[in-house]
């Protein structure tokens, strides 16, 4: 018996903003090519024939702000479709065994049918997911918005879609902020010789490498026991991981720079848009949408502000907040230029070009 009754509301526009609506058209001629080179035809099943569990996977734990929209988004596709899309959750990388640059191709083979992670994550197999890795690239959120919401967006989820995923929308992990056991750190000697976990993907490393610091990839899980074990000094990550993973218990020092900013894709396998018809579709697209525009949200100010959370950390847990100012700041870039030069060869040139014109139109 279904444990989700209710009527499946027509799911085209009904409460959509004009951004969305406009989003949607373009998102649906993306998905059509997906499906279309994903299968050769479109195959529209019945949903009688649907499997009886699909698998979310999520890096880190339900606690997060990425757990929290996988729960909502599970329950939401289970009422809306009217229990004909079971979404089961699997946190802590469990689907992909701690390996977490392999997620992208789980979604590919359809191994995992639904995905929220780092654009870090997925940016070995679209290579254009590294503009956001770029150091000190992104100033500000306003700049960051214009860019998933205009050409380079759009480009990017281009990319995606081609490569067999489907992808739903934006969400965020936050900017990357460094925590260490050792001490202060506001200019590039500060980090000198210091040992700091990056997750697996070498323009990271790099960035730590040109700040004299000594990288250390590795994946989320294994940091976790690192950083209890105090094997490694420091590590960089969202003060909305830095908080439930308790990373204040083994880190004295927070320094707000801001190296780089972390979005979240909410992406489905093109093997399972491909099976779903085109109802649910639209249902998993307005859900999807809706969820994580929300984690968006609370990313960046909900339920607690970020400023009152460094508070926190600061007040409760006695953690030094350093702030760079504008002047250390540049030095860090300065120092990192040769790695974003590089990488922006890599990512492409357009790209990257048009992303730096729409944050210089906002400063
Ligand atoms: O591995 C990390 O640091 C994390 C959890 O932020 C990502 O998945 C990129």
């Amino acid at each position: 018996m279904d444990v989700f009754p209710g009527s499946v509301h027509s799911c085209e526009t009904t409460n959509m903003t004009a951004r969305q609506l406009q989003q949607n058209s373009w998102l649906r001629g993306l998905r059509a090519f997906v499906l279309v080179s994903a299968l050769g035809s479109d195959s529209t099943l019945l949903a009688a024939e649907y499997k009886p569990e699909f698998k979310m996977s999520v890096v880190p734990n339900r606690e997060t702000s990425w757990g929290q929209a996988a729960e909502r988004f599970a329950d939401a596709v289970r009422y809306r479709t009217q229990g004909r899309i079971r979404v089961k959750n699997y946190f802590n990388g469990q689907l992909f065994a701690g390996q977490q640059t392999t997620e992208f191709e789980l979604l590919q083979q359809g191994v995992a049918d639904f995905a929220i992670n780092s654009t870090i994550n997925w940016s070995l197999q679209v290579k254009q997911l590294n503009l956001f890795s770029l150091p000190f690239m992104f100033p500000s959120y306003g700049g960051l918005d214009a860019i998933q919401a205009g050409e380079p967006g759009k480009e990017i989820f281009n990319a995606i879609g081609q490569k067999g995923v489907v992808p739903i929308a934006w969400g965020e992990n936050g900017f990357r902020e460094l925590t260490n056991s050792k001490r202060s750190i506001r200019m590039p000697d500060d980090l000198r010789n210091l040992t700091i976990r990056v997750p697996p993907i070498p323009i990271l490393a790099e960035t730590f490498q040109a700040l004299g610091a000594k990288p250390v990839s590795m994946n989320f899980d294994q940091a976790l026991i690192a950083f209890q074990q105090g094997k490694v000094d420091g590590q960089e990550n969202p003060i909305g991981l830095i908080i439930p993973y308790k990373l204040w218990a083994v880190h004295n020092y927070i320094s707000l720079w801001r190296y780089a900013i972390d979005p979240l894709i909410l992406g489905v396998s093109g093997k399972t848009w491909a099976m779903l018809s085109v109802e649910d579709r639209n249902i998993v697209q307005q859900v999807g949408t809706m969820m994580m525009e929300l984690q968006k949200d609370e990313a960046r100010d909900a339920p607690v502000k970020p400023a009152k959370l460094l508070q926190l950390l600061q007040d409760m847990y006695g953690m030094e907040v350093v702030r760079p100012n504008s002047v250390e700041l540049d030095a860090f870039r300065r120092q990192t230029h040769s790695v974003y030069d590089k990488w922006a060869r890599e990512i492409g040139m357009d790209l990257v070009g048009n992303a730096e014109r729409i944050l210089d139109r906002g400063r």
